[in-house]
């Protein structure tokens, strides 16, 4: 046969949603690149998913389930058959059921994929269903999504493509070149059309080399920072009085808050200069349109919550609305679909116990009543990505805890279970997908053969509802009857239906660049937004905005972030990866510690430590080092990744995990 082309779209986690040209030959893929139904994809895709046949085919792929044989964590197994695995699997649950209740149970999942037949659908069913605990998914943009929805509810942010629109862009924790390429040239091409660029971020990140200001901010700093900065807009008549008496609330009460902070202090506590801050306000005042594109390493820290409301406060204190291009671009999911993942499933949540994902250690090893007793993990891979690593690593291999994992290929999670199932990838089976960066959505149907015997979640959450006879008449219980119920359930589902029948991609009814303030609105009751949402100010000790200072003591006195990887998602791809793990710091604070490029150095706090070898990077600040997210545990020479060192504590919204909060030491070994 000779090999065809077929259509599917990206579903990892990024904001770009690319939508793909797979060339399938006898039903195994040979190529994958980017198409042009996205515009934003332009017919180009990263070099991680132009190779995903490499993680298909790899070494490290699963084709069949797999059973421990070994001690546990020994990493031995032997191969089974589904019946078996399933059979093991089902003996285990029913004996945590029987002796601690159905809450010993915990489904683990995050972002493996984002696409909602895989996401949630029958898994969620089947657990909601069965009485299991629920998970808080507090990995990434927990924060940063009760700051947006508090302050502007649901409402879109500035479209990606519209950058070409701005005058000033600025990059506020955010490193697209990495985490969501295709903005890069819309800038560049913005830059030609006249646009400045600021970047503020602890590291010189590849676009702020070519920015017209860089804003070094030490981590965690970015409240004060925004604050001073609206606090200055305030003080100079600079505000936009109009805009604010129409279209929101709290404007007394945030000027108060924010007028604790002038240029010199936040510059002090952010390791900036007053100068510069002035500068950016003067910038920020004369550029228009103007938009502020924030990232999630802003969210990660014990002030995330209340930095990210404070930053995506700005447009409004400016009056940077109501113009193309201008405002902010937080996740863009909050485009009016009109349709959930939920649909799919209509399954309440039960009232049993939450439990936040980001405390897993703590949880593994603390909570009774009951304790975990069964974990089965899918879309994750918490042994490199979950806080607290030592601990989650010897809880996960603690006898009296029953691991299932189900995944495409050995993790180090899977490493640690009792049951390993194969998964399929999303070009074998179908999948739906919208954008969290792009305003589109996508309807992807299997391109190829499901390697080995891998099957979906679909296929694996669907025999476990059979086996616990929890499948009820009339439940959608295949992919094509999951997407049929979607739209049939949600009041804008059919005309959405109906664009994906015909062209595979469909846009929401907003459209794909709706005004914020023009044409779409706050769906609060008077349509305003919020400066000090109410519900959020109650979660944070001291109201929201208060800030919590640099936690660095004499022992650890260096901030340690652990920013995406380029050629990986997340820890995604991390089995192709040789290269060992490096920690890149500045040449002062290797000077001070007799450290040269190339050593091997030990990087260490009270909950873990780290061996891998020293880099010295020009453009990382001192004080601050650098070890990336989603390496595995054969990167550095202890087994032990940056999430060994990141403290079991939540930033300040949501219970999000703080992975850029950890304060380190480090000495050659
Ligand atoms: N190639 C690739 N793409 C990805 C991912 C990936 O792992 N690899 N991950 C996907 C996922 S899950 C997500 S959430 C997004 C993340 O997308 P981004 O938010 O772009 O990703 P990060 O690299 O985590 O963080 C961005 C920047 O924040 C900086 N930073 C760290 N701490 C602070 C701080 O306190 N203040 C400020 N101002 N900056 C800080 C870091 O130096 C980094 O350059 O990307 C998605 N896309
Ligand atoms: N140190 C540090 N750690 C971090 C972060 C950080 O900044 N620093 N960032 C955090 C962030 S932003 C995120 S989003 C999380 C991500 O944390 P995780 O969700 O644990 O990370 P992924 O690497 O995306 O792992 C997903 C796994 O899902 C599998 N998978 C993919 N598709 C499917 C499928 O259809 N079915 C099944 N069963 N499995 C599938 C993949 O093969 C992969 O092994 O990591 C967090 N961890
Ligand atoms: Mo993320």
């Amino acid at each position: 046969m000779v090999a065809e082309q077929r259509s599917s779209a990206c579903p990892l986690d990024c904001p770009d949603l690319c939508g793909l040209t797979v060339t399938v030959d006898n039903g195994k893929v040979i190529g994958v690149d980017g198409d042009r139904r996205n515009p934003i994809t332009a017919g180009f895709v990263c070099g991680k998913v132009r190779k995903f046949a490499d993680h298909m085919y790899g070494d490290d792929r699963l084709a069949r389930p797999r059973i421990r044989t070994g001690p546990k964590g020994s990493g031995q197994f032997r191969d089974a058959t589904w019946a078996e695995a399933m059979d093991v699997i089902e003996q285990r649950m029913r004996a945590s059921i029987a002796t601690h209740g159905a809450e010993s149970i915990l489904p683990y999942h995050y972002g493996g994929s984002n696409g909602w037949l895989t996401e949630g659908a029958l898994a969620t069913r089947f657990f909601r269903r069965l009485g299991a605990s629920n998970l808080d998914r507090t990995f990434c943009a927990a924060a940063s999504t009760a700051a947006t929805q508090g302050l502007y509810a649901v409402i879109p942010g500035v479209a990606l493509e519209d950058y070409t629109h701005a005058k000033l862009i600025v990059l506020w924790g955010v490193n697209p070149a990495a985490t969501g390429i295709h903005l890069v040239p819309v800038i560049e091409r913005a830059k030609e059309l006249g646009a400045k660029l600021v970047v503020v971020d602890p590291r010189r990140t590849q676009l702020a080399k070519h920015a017209d200001m860089h804003l070094p901010v030490r981590p965690g700093a970015d409240l004060p920072v925004a604050l001073a900065i609206a606090n200055r807009l305030f003080e100079r008549g600079l505000a936009a009085t109009d805009f604010l008496a129409t279209h929101a609330t709290g404007v007394d009460e945030f000027r108060k808050r924010a007028s604790r902070w002038s240029l010199f202090d936040a510059a002090r506590e952010a390791g900036l200069s007053a100068g510069q801050l002035e500068e950016f306000v003067d910038l920020y005042v004369e550029s228009s349109p103007a938009v502020i594109r924030a990232g999630w390493g802003l969210e990660r820290n014990r002030n995330g919550g209340g930095a990210t409301a404070a930053v995506l406060a700005l447009p409004a204190i400016a009056g940077k609305f109501g113009v193309r291009g201008g405002g902010y671009t937080m996740a863009n999911s909050d485009a009016k679909w009109g349709v959930t993942s939920e649909h799919g499933i209509a399954e309440p949540r039960p009232a049993t116990r939450t439990i936040n994902m980001s405390g897993l250690s703590r949880t593994l090893a603390e909570l009774r009543d009951p304790p975990i007793s069964t974990l089965f993990v899918y879309n994750c891979n918490p042994a490199v990505t979950a806080p607290d690593q030592r601990v989650v690593v010897e809880q996960l291999a603690r006898d009296d805890l029953f691991v299932v994992v189900h995944d495409q290929v050995m993790t180090d999670t899977a490493q640690l279970a009792d049951v390993v199932l194969p998964a399929t990838t999303f070009l074998e089976h179908r999948e739906l997908r919208r954008g969290y960066g792009m305003m589109r959505m996508f309807d992807s149907p299997a391109v190829a053969a499901p390697f080995g015997e891998s099957r979906s979640n679909n296929q694996v959450f669907g025999e476990l509802m059979q086996r616990f006879s929890l499948v009820r008449d009339g439940d959608a219980m295949t992919d094509d009857a999951i997407v049929a119920q979607i739209f049939r359930s949600a009041p804008e589902g059919s005309a959405l239906a109906e664009q994906l029948r015909a062209s595979s991609i469909a846009v929401p009814s907003s459209g794909v660049h709706p005004l914020a303030f023009v044409d779409v609105f706050p769906n609060t009751p008077d349509r305003k937004m919020r400066l000090v949402p109410e519900h959020l100010d109650a979660q944070v000790e001291g109201g929201l905005y208060a800030y919590v200072s640099d936690p660095r003591t004499d022992d650890f006195p260096l901030a340690l972030i652990s920013p995406a990887l380029a050629t990986q998602v997340s820890s995604t791809f991390g089995q192709l990866r040789s290269a060992p793990g490096v920690l890149d710091m500045s040449r002062a604070d290797a000077a001070a510690r007799g450290i040269s490029d190339g050593d091997p150095i030990r990087i260490w706090n009270e909950y873990g430590e780290v061996h891998c070898t020293a880099r010295i990077d020009a453009d990382v600040r001192e004080g601050v080092c650098v070890l990336p997210k989603g390496l595995w545990r054969k990167h550095t020479a202890n087994g032990y990744t940056s999430n060994a060192l990141i403290p079991p504590r939540y930033a300040d919204l949501a219970g999000q995990a703080a992975f850029n909060d950890a304060r380190v030491q480090v000495a050659r070994r």
